[in-house]
């Protein structure tokens, strides 16, 4: 069955849940919030939905119910590799349900015929300067298909908010196509100074990658394929998929909402970490002239710290314990580059840094999260330009971003519009709060 059809399934099931809590609980208190979180960023205010993902602070992620060895576990595969197809990934992220081989290669078939991006875009992404961050040319890239959205014609022409959903996820599907060439365009035009190769109809979506980008080896599509998966959702509050479901939810189209969420992700507290990181490492093994002793990566943690600078890679807004996403890559990394200079690096850090943060006693999650060690695997496979793993980590992040937003359409999720106060407003309710009574 289509993936198409299968949602349609599911959605009048999900709007009478929702309907039926709204209308019964709709007074129940979920959280209470305090000046601080207020003012902290509204850190862990209990305050958005989503079905698709779910950090445990203490497990870390679940993709519908499903820990990351659960979900390696499960999918279907592609003859002979380790890691499964991202099209049966993404019809678990948007079903909810694992998909047979079946279901997954229907996505991957949805998604090759969809794969084609108007040469025009390759255009207006080249014609950048040289100097251009790749994640400004795939934000870019990505509006300079906007014309195409589905949803927005179908809006212009009149429709049914029960029929929102429909063409969002013709435009997700679209764009989760198309989006691998562009990242591939970006690549082989900046730091290769030729084209990239058309998508491969015998390859599936993550080999498709490996073979534009001109990785073509079995290991690198397998990191492709395990790299997307692994970067798809981290339920909804990170800056990258918030920033799409607030723009989406003025029901701007997908193209729209996802270039925002990419300029979000570029933020060195979220999605550049993956590049920050990959420098640290650089520095430290230009320092030391090698891989450090223990007492020497101490010494120089503490030096990044005493500078003001955080440790990119370490410390979560959720998470408390090691990012299940970064021990998933440690793994991958014993398995195919146990002896790689970088990799050892990455290992003792992981060893060393923990231990620094928790002395110094501000970090409230000390440990690595996915980003301390991904460009590591990427730069073992000959992709050393660390300014484009961001890009990298958008690709599997559309997958997530784009599940969501199909489902927000299909929930009739309403304009996302908090409400602000003034300090002094604060003030009042901060003498009121603290008065005897
Ligand atoms: N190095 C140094 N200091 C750190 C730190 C780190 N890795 N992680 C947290 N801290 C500091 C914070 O800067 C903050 O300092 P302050 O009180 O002087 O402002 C203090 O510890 C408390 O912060 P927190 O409540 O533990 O973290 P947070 O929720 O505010 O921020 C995060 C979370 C990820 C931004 C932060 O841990 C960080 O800056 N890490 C490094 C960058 C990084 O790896 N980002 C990627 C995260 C994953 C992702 O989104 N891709």
């Amino acid at each position: 069955m289509k993936i198409k059809d299968k949602f349609a399934e599911k959605v009048p099931e999900w709007r009478e849940r929702v309907r039926k809590l709204v209308k019964d609980y709709g007074d129940v208190k979920v959280d209470e919030v305090t000046i601080s979180q207020v003012y902290g960023g509204m850190r862990n205010i209990k305050s958005l939905v989503t079905d698709i993902s779910y950090v445990d602070p203490n497990e870390g992620i679940r993709f519908r119910g499903y820990t990351i060895p659960e979900v390696l576990e499960k999918l279907p595969k592609p003859p002979g590799a380790k890691y499964p197809y991202v099209g049966g990934l993404y019809y678990l992220l948007l079903i909810g349900e694992i998909p047979t081989e079946e279901d997954a290669l229907e996505v991957e078939q949805e998604w090759k015929e969809r794969n084609d991006v108007p040469e025009y875009v390759c255009g207006v992404i080249n014609r950048m300067p040289d100097d251009t961050h790749p994640i400004p040319q795939f934000s870019q890239g990505i509006l300079a298909l906007q014309r195409n959205s589905k949803f927005a014609k179908r809006y212009q022409e009149g429709m049914n908010r029960d029929e929102y959903w429909e063409p969002m996820l013709e435009d997700s599907l679209d764009l989760t196509a198309k989006v691998t060439s562009i990242a591939a365009c970006i690549y082989r035009h900046k730091y290769k100074g030729d084209e990239a190769p058309p998508p491969d109809p015998n390859l599936d979506y993550g080999a498709n990658f490996a073979h534009m980008v001109g990785i073509p080896t079995k290991e690198y599509e397998e990191l492709s394929r395990l790299y997307f998966l692994l970067h798809s959702d981290h339920e909804s509050g990170n800056v990258s998929a918030h920033t799409a479901h607030l723009v989406a939810s003025a029901l701007s189209d997908i193209y729209f909402s996802f270039s925002a969420a990419m300029n979000g992700l570029a933020g060195p507290l979220h999605g550049l970490a993956n590049q920050e990181s990959l420098r640290w490492l650089m520095d430290v093994l230009e320092k030391f002239n090698g891989v450090p002793s223990k007492e020497e990566l101490e010494g120089f943690a503490w030096d990044t710290l005493n500078s003001g600078l955080v440790i990119p890679g370490y410390g979560h807004g959720v998470l408390r314990k090691t990012d299940p996403r970064f021990s998933t890559l440690l793994e991958f990394g014993k398995q195919y580059m146990p002896d790689d200079k970088l990799f050892k690096l990455a290992n003792l850090v992981y060893d060393v840094v923990p231990q620094v943060l928790m002395e110094q006693g501000k970090a409230k999650d000390p440990w690595p999260n996915v980003d301390a060690i991904s460009g590591v695997l990427q730069y073992h496979y000959g992709v050393k330009e660390f300014d484009f793993y961001t890009v990298l980590f958008g690709i599997g992040r559309l997958l997530g971003v784009s599940a969501n937003i199909v489902w927000a359409r299909a929930l009739g999720q309403p304009l996302e519009r908090p409400k602000s106060l003034t300090t002094q407003m604060l003030e009042e309710i901060a003498i009121q709060a603290k008065e005897p009574a």
